[in-house]
């Protein structure tokens, strides 16, 4: 994942320096100087999926989500494969960013994942706000500790169709972050929503009207 976001930085500050021409081309050669030029190849594999903007809709608690404010805790039920859509690779029926989770920081997230996709594996865990995501995933390491489920890479190990696992953390630093899944080509192809972290005290989810 570090070679990921390293060639997603590297695409950013190439895109700035590009599209820039403005007085701030010192900075831009440096910055770009400084990023290694073999990330460059690697950092949009074919049929990386664009970010969808966050939903901007008002902010809902669904039975699936809990928040105890006095023990300053959040339960999250979600289901992979909920819905067949997007080809099951969804969470609780939201993909390609259509859905955002938030959390008040600070809080204790428990999730319990389901995985109701009749035929594969599925992963969940907290990522870098992609803009694009990669095809493959090598030793992902999630914003927060232990902030990913079980064998996330791994078809023939991550939650399998029925099963389910827990996956807790401590949401300890606001932000905008991605819930996605970790099987090859899973969050390429959509299988991701936002999951903010908010300094304020907001928590619930919002999604696109469709
Ligand atoms: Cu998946």
């Amino acid at each position: 994942m570090k070679i990921g976001i390293a060639a997603l930085i590297g695409t950013a500050v190439a895109l700035g320096a590009c599209g820039g021409g403005n007085n701030a081309s010192n900075t831009a050669d440096t910055t770009a100087a400084a990023a290694p030029p073999a990330a460059a190849p690697a950092a949009a594999p074919a049929g990386s999926t664009a970010a969808a903007p966050a939903p901007q809709g008002p902010m809902s608690m669904p039975a699936w989500m809990k928040v105890d404010k006095a023990k300053k805790t959040v339960s999250l039920d979600i289901h992979a494969g909920k819905t067949p859509d997007n080809n099951h690779w969804n969470f609780n029926g939201y993909y390609k960013g259509n859905a955002t989770i938030t959390v008040p920081q600070g809080y204790k997230v428990t999730i319990k994942f389901t995985n109701d996709d009749p035929s594969l594996a599925h992963s969940i865990g907290v990522d870098s706000a992609y803009t694009t995501f990669p095809a493959t995933f090598t030793n992902p390491q999630p914003i927060f500790s232990g902030a990913i489920s079980a064998d996330p890479t791994d078809p023939t190990k991550a939650t399998q169709p029925t099963k389910s696992g827990t996956v807790t953390f401590t949401a300890d630093k606001a932000g905008s972050y991605t819930l996605n899944c970790f099987i090859p080509g899973h969050a390429m192809s959509g299988m991701w929503i936002h999951f903010d972290v908010s300094s304020d005290g907001k928590a619930g989810v919002q999604t696109s009207a469709s």
